[in-house]
């Protein structure tokens, strides 16, 4: 009792003595949150994916699994210039299609002949994953793996001996190529395949059959920083679609139950879900051509400027990162058209983020919490930001200038390592006309991007209508994207 009472004593006086000092509280996180590893990969925002193998000298998009080796002839493989043409796109790193559906196998495993051991590329003595990973290293990108967890080409898929092949496959592709930054479990499987030569369909219980619990301990153990990727995580999930686009609202957490590669009803996560108990963001995944896999036919259908623009904003510009795929041809080669449209995107995205027209602007908030003022928002420091003060969820920040600005794109930042709060908010700017509403939207999370074509404004508001805990802003900035061509 007179414990309590004492306790209660010192906490009147910590309260007290806080609220008449300028003490800077820290502010409490609002949950679930993202893990160290989690945050590093968001900050990524754009990185490549690598479709080669057996498919490239088919011309398929899934193999059968009845290939030999001996197709997979690339003529002049160099990763080095996929490196190359990934850094000067602007992208943080690759992931590489290791073995897909049909079981060839680009490294040297020493658990099935189904490999580039076993082709005539370098007389079989060439390890590819070696070759990707050196690359990243060179160029200073992180290096990614995926890892098809259906295999039509072995005798004993559908089988527990395939498992345990499978996390063989896994701890070469984790122990022997340095830092892993990202696993890909991708969610196709089951069917009809070559199985050794059973030439039968094979249906496993995509729950169950892969134990995925004991093959994500693996990965936590071999590869600690890594994160893992399936349709529901357990730590990035898929945004739904093939197509790079992630919802308008697009919350991180989700509400979820288990995690496996390939669960049906994917649907109910593609959003997120405001109450969510697990932090397990978005990546947007989409190929810059039609197919995934390489196709001479397909080489004019290279994507354009403006769709690869579009993707962009509404990948990384609605709180997701941006997965763009880059088929290999026969050559071994990035095509020229695929690097041409890369160079293009590259060039818009720093011409846009060049000029900041936040720098010469008056920033005001309607509320700021005791030591987060507004200027926070527009520093140099990723972990300085602005709050509202505890139990006001809603706010408005305004931007002033002296004169008119051409301008047509804003973006503004969450802090998320203490939550993805905002649920609510608009989007206005003012012109000589005057005020005019521009956007209603829900969520922000890492980063939203806001396009817009306005006459030259004098000001801009973003007001947050309404947020699960005050909200806390990291960044925003305003640009003036180049004009778009018409192609
Ligand atoms: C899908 C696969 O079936 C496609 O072939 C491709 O690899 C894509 C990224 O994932 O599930």
């Amino acid at each position: 009792m007179i414990k309590n009472s004492l306790l209660s004593i010192g906490l009147m006086l910590l309260l007290f003595s806080s609220s008449c000092s300028n003490e800077i509280l820290p502010i409490p996180p609002v949950e679930p949150l993202p893990n160290e590893y989690q945050l590093a990969w968001q900050e990524l925002e754009y990185y490549g994916f690598i479709h080669f193998n057996m498919n490239t000298f088919t011309n398929k998009e899934w193999g059968y699994g009845d290939e030999i080796p001996a197709q997979f002839n690339p003529s002049e493989l160099d990763a080095r210039q996929w490196a190359r043409v990934a850094k000067e796109a602007g992208m943080k790193g690759l992931i590489i299609t290791a073995k897909h559906h049909d079981g060839f196998s680009l490294w040297p495993s020493a658990y099935t002949e189904h490999s580039v051991k076993n082709s005539p590329w370098k007389e079989g003595k060439g390890d590819l994953i070696q070759e990707l990973s050196d690359a990243c290293k060179e160029f200073g990108l992180k290096f990614g793996v995926y890892l098809s967890p259906w295999d039509r080409n072995h005798a004993d898929y559908g089988k527990k001996e395939y498992v345990d092949y499978y996390r063989n496959q896994l701890r070469e592709l984790l122990t022997n190529y340095g830092p892993i930054f990202e696993v890909w479990f991708d969610g196709a499987n089951g069917g009809d395949g070559f199985y050794g030569g059973a030439n039968e369909e094979r249906r496993v219980e995509k729950r169950t059959y892969y134990e995925w619990p004991t093959t994500i301990d693996l990965v936590r153990d071999l590869q600690p920083k890594a994160v893992i990727f399936s349709d529901a995580g357990p730590d990035i999930r898929w945004v739904g679609n093939e197509r790079g686009y992630a919802y308008d609202t697009t919350w991180s957490p989700i509400l979820r139950d288990s995690v496996y590669a390939g669960m049906p009803g994917f649907d109910k996560y593609a959003k997120g879900q405001e109450n969510g108990t697990h932090w397990v963001p978005t990546e947007s995944d989409v190929s810059i051509r039609p197919g995934w896999y390489y196709h001479p036919e397909q080489d004019d259908k290279v994507k354009t400027l403006s769709q690869l623009v579009d993707i962009y904003f509404n990948s990384v510009g609605r709180n997701s990162n941006f997965l763009l795929n880059l088929p290999i041809d026969t050559r071994g080669l990035v095509h020229e058209n695929d690097e041409a449209q890369l160079k293009k995107l590259a060039i818009y995205l720093s011409k846009m983020y060049e000029t900041d027209f936040a720098d010469s602007a008056k920033i005001k908030a309607s509320v700021s919490r005791q030591g987060y003022a507004a200027d926070l928002i527009h520093d140099t420091n990723k972990h300085s930001y602005w709050a509202a003060p505890e139990g006001v969820n809603t706010a408005q920040i305004e931007l002033e200038w002296t004169s008119p600005q051409e301008v047509n794109t804003f973006m503004v930042q969450e802090y998320i390592p203490l939550g993805q709060r905002i649920k609510s908010f608009t989007f206005e700017v003012k012109t000589e006309e005057g005020w005019q509403t521009l956007e209603t939207g829900a969520t922000v999370g890492n980063k939203r991007l806001i396009r817009f074509n306005t006459p030259p404004i004098t000001a801009l508001r973003f007001s947050i209508i309404d947020s699960k805990a005050s909200p806390i802003l990291s960044n925003l900035g305003v640009y003036k994207a180049p004009k778009l061509p018409t192609e």
